[in-house]
C-alpha cells in the first residue's frame, strides 16, 4: 500500500482526525480507535513502512522510547506492548504500530467485565 492511500498516514497529516497524545518530528501517538482498555494507545513512527524491517533504525528508537514514556506518563504497572506484522499475525494497518495496551486492576476498575473476586 502506498504512503498516499494509509490511514496512519492521513493521520499523520491531520486528514483524519486521531486523540493524539505525543507528536515529534518522527513520531506520533493516539488514541486506539477500538481500545482493548482504557488508554489504549498506539505509537507509529512516521516513516510509512508496513513491517518492522521497513522502517529505519532511529525511528523505531524513538518509537519505543515513546512507549515507554507514554506508560510512565500513564503510571502503567501492568501493560502490554503488541506490534503485527503481516495478516496471519493479525495485523490490519498496514503502517507500523505499537500497541500499548493498559492491564488494570479490578480494583480500579477499568477493565471490560474484569471479576472483582
Ligand atoms: P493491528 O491489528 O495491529 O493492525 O491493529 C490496528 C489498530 O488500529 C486497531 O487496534 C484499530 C486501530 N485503528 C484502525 N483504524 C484506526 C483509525 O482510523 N483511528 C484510530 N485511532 N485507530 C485506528
Amino acid at each position: 500500500m502506498s504512503a498516499a492511500a494509509c490511514i496512519f498516514c492521513k493521520i499523520i497529516k491531520g486528514e483524519i482526525p486521531s486523540m493524539k497524545i505525543f507528536e515529534s518530528e518522527k513520531t506520533l501517538a493516539f488514541l486506539d480507535i477500538g481500545p482493548l482498555s482504557k488508554g489504549h494507545s498506539l505509537v507509529i513512527p512516521k516513516h510509512h513502512g508496513a513491517k518492522l524491517h521497513d522502517i529505519p533504525d532511529d525511528q523505531l528508537a524513538e518509537v519505543l522510547s515513546v512507549t515507554k514514556k507514554i506508560a510512565i506518563a500513564q503510571n502503567l504497572q501492568d501493560y502490554n506492548i503488541l506490534q503485527n506484522n503481516g495478516r496471519i499475525a493479525h495485523q490490519i494497518v498496514d503502517h507500523v504500530h505499537f500497541h500499548l495496551i493498559p492491564k488494570p486492576n479490578a480494583e480500579e476498575g477499568l477493565g471490560v467485565g474484569w471479576p472483582t473476586k
